[in-house]
This record gives C-alpha cells, sequence and structure tokens, in this order.
C-alpha cells in the first residue's frame, strides 16, 4: 500500500504546529523538528493524512510542535501505537518519536518485533545518553562512568550498541546523525522516510541542561561520515554489522587511534536493503480471505481449520 501523497509541496513550515517548544534553548531536539519539516515536504506528505506517536520524555513531546495527528503515548509505547495505526491505516506515514530510555529502557520489548516485522515505519530516537525529563538518571545508552542523580559515583554498566542491535534484529533501514549537523539530519531522515520498511535513526542529540559530557562541543570535529569518508555501501548486512560494532569505540580512551573511526562517533546509512513489509503480507492475505463484497470469505477460512 502506497502512503497518501499532496500533489504539491507544501512549505516546511506547514508541518509546524502552533505550539512554541517548551524544550530547555539549545537543546539537541530541536534540530529534529527542523529535519522532519523538511522530509515531509519534499516526501509531499498531507498533515491531514500523517502520524507522529511518542512516548514519555523530553524529546516525546515531539508531536505536540508538529502538524500532524499526534499520539502521546504511555512511557515506551510509542513503537505499539505506531503499529495500530499501521494495521489501521496503512496509507497513512508513521513516525515514531521517543528518547534513548523510552524506546531502549521500560520500551525495549517492542523494538526487534517492529523491527523482524518489517512495518513501513520511521522510528527516530533522540539519544542524549540520559534520562532528562525525570533530571538525569542513566539510560542504557549512557557511558560507562556517566555520572547521573541516582549514581554520583559514576555508571557502573556498559552502553548499549543500539545499531547492532537493530541490524540483529532484522531492521531494513538503520542510520546514525547528529542533530549538530542539520543537513546530514534532513537528509537521514528523509532517507529513512523513503525507505518501504522499518526504519531507524538513532540521533545524537545533546541535552545541554544536564548531560555535560556528550555535548555539542564535545561532538565538535569528532563525527565520521561513514559513506562520504569512509565509502561503506549499506547494501551488505554483514559490513554493516561489522561497522556498527565499532560506534561506541569513540567512549573508551584506549581507542582513540583505533580504525575505522579514530576516536570519532560514526554517522550515517549503515544498512538499508529491501523486504517485504508486514503490511504489503497482510494486504495478500486480505485479498484472499475477503469476498468482493467486503465481508469475510468464510468458507475460505473456514477450511483452513476442517480437520
Ligand atoms: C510508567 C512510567 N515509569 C516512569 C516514568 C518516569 N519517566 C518519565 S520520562 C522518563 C525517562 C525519559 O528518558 P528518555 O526517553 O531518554 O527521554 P528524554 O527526557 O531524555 O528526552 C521516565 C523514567 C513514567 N512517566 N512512566
Ligand atoms: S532537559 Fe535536556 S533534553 Fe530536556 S528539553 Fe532541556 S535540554 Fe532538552
Amino acid at each position: 500500500m502506497e502512503f497518501v501523497r499532496l500533489e504539491t509541496k507544501l512549505p516546511p513550515k506547514e508541518y509546524r504546529s502552533d505550539l512554541e517548544p517548551t524544550w530547555c534553548p539549545g537543546c539537541g531536539d530541536f534540530g529534529v523538528v527542523t529535519a522532519l519539516t523538511k522530509a515531509f515536504s519534499e516526501e509531499q506528505f498531507d498533515p491531514t493524512s500523517l502520524a507522529i506517536t511518542s512516548g514519555i520524555g523530553c524529546s516525546s513531546r515531539l508531536p505536540l510542535w508538529m502538524n500532524a495527528f499526534g499520539l502521546h503515548t504511555a512511557h515506551g509505547r510509542a513503537l505499539p501505537a505506531a503499529v495500530g495505526i499501521r494495521l489501521a491505516k496503512p496509507e497513512v506515514p508513521t513516525i515514531v518519536t521517543a528518547g534513548d530510555g523510552d524506546i531502549f529502557s521500560i520500551g525495549m520489548e517492542h523494538f526487534p518485533h517492529a523491527a523482524r516485522k518489517n512495518f513501513n515505519m520511521t522510528l527516530i530516537v533522540m539519544d542524549n545518553r540520559m534520562y532528562a525529563l525525570t533530571k538525569n538518571q542513566t539510560s542504557p545508552t549512557s557511558r560507562r562512568g556517566y555520572k547521573g542523580s541516582l549514581n554520583p559515583y559514576g555508571n557502573i554498566e556498559e552502553p548499549m550498541n543500539v545499531l547492532t542491535f537493530a541490524i540483529a534484529s532484522g531492521a531494513t533501514f538503520v542510520a546514525q546523525s547528529y542533530s549538530g549537523n542539520p543537513k546530514h539530519l534532513a537528509e537521514t531522515i528523509k532517507a529513512a522516510s523513503e525507505h518501504k520498511g522499518f526504519s531507524f535513526v538513532n540521533v545524537l542529540s545533546p541535552c545541554p541542561t544536564f548531560n555535560k559530557i556528550d555535548t555539542f562541543k564535545y561532538y565538535k570535529g569528532r563525527t565520521i561520515d561513514i559513506n562520504k569518508e569512509l565509502g561503506h555501501d549499506p547494501s551488505d548486512v554483514k559490513k554493516a554489522l561489522e561497522l556498527a560494532s565499532h560506534a561506541l569505540d569513540a567512549d573508551n580512551p584506549e581507542l582513540q587511534d583505533a580504525e575505522p573511526f579514530k576516536g570519532k562517533r560514526p554517522i550515517g546509512i549503515f544498512l538499508k536493503v529491501e523486504k517485504e513489509t508486514f503490511e504489503d503480507k497482510v494486504a495478500k492475505l486480505k485479498e484472499k480471505f475477503i469476498a468482493p463484497n467486503g465481508e469475510p470469505n468464510w468458507d475460505e477460512i473456514l477450511d483452513k481449520y476442517r480437520p
């Protein structure tokens, strides 16, 4: 099923709501709003046929600032809400927005299943490497040693590699971008929205209020474009997995000169492969089991259960 699209482009500002974001000045998440409005304009999405879901967190307020149908759901439940939309209204482009805590902690169980089933949706995670709304606790992506409000002696856990996890889960599009690089972010989100299948973009998105380590200053000069600078071809899943396995090397002082990223955080498209979407499989089943009058074809269905 194809998405509903407008016949002409709307300017990006038409995808913003009248509400002013309540985010702190300098929050990295502003960059995601701008990039989304650009992508929606390019894709000619119709604001009256466009859905954005989110969970709970600073980042999860994003649907409020957008001119689209928004579902600000319970903590961790942005993905299942989006699955409902995909099944009921497959013609509606569906964007899922969340924080690293929301998606990789309380909502973690939904990620691998949405990915392996290949729902045609785009998941954008604003990864500030901690919980901001609840004032600075560690999240699954926090650095080792990170001092949050509940662990003043520093995080004793290793951070999760969300890119290898997404690839291993069966996501068909996996990318990372940075909110301090608006051009790269807009291009990446556009490519993700264009992809037919489950697309995941992890956005390195600083929280200047609480996280004083993973700041815009830290990222300056410390990102490397895997497609342009390293010539990575995203159609090869094994290479994508190998490359993604180094995504957190920059956290380790001993790996600052190590290949392939030499102390930098990678940005770019790691993986992009084609696979039939869940929605297309459902449509095929419907064709078979729904009679032309719209009623279920009971004989056909019951035959499957007869001994
Ligand atoms: C069921 C439930 N448990 C806990 C909370 C408290 N809570 C609200 S937001 C949040 C973490 C959000 O972190 P993240 O998703 O990283 O978003 P950020 O605020 O950093 O953008 C938590 C634990 C809640 N709202 N609901
Ligand atoms: S606390 Fe951090 S993540 Fe939340 S709005 Fe402020 S800068 Fe953004």
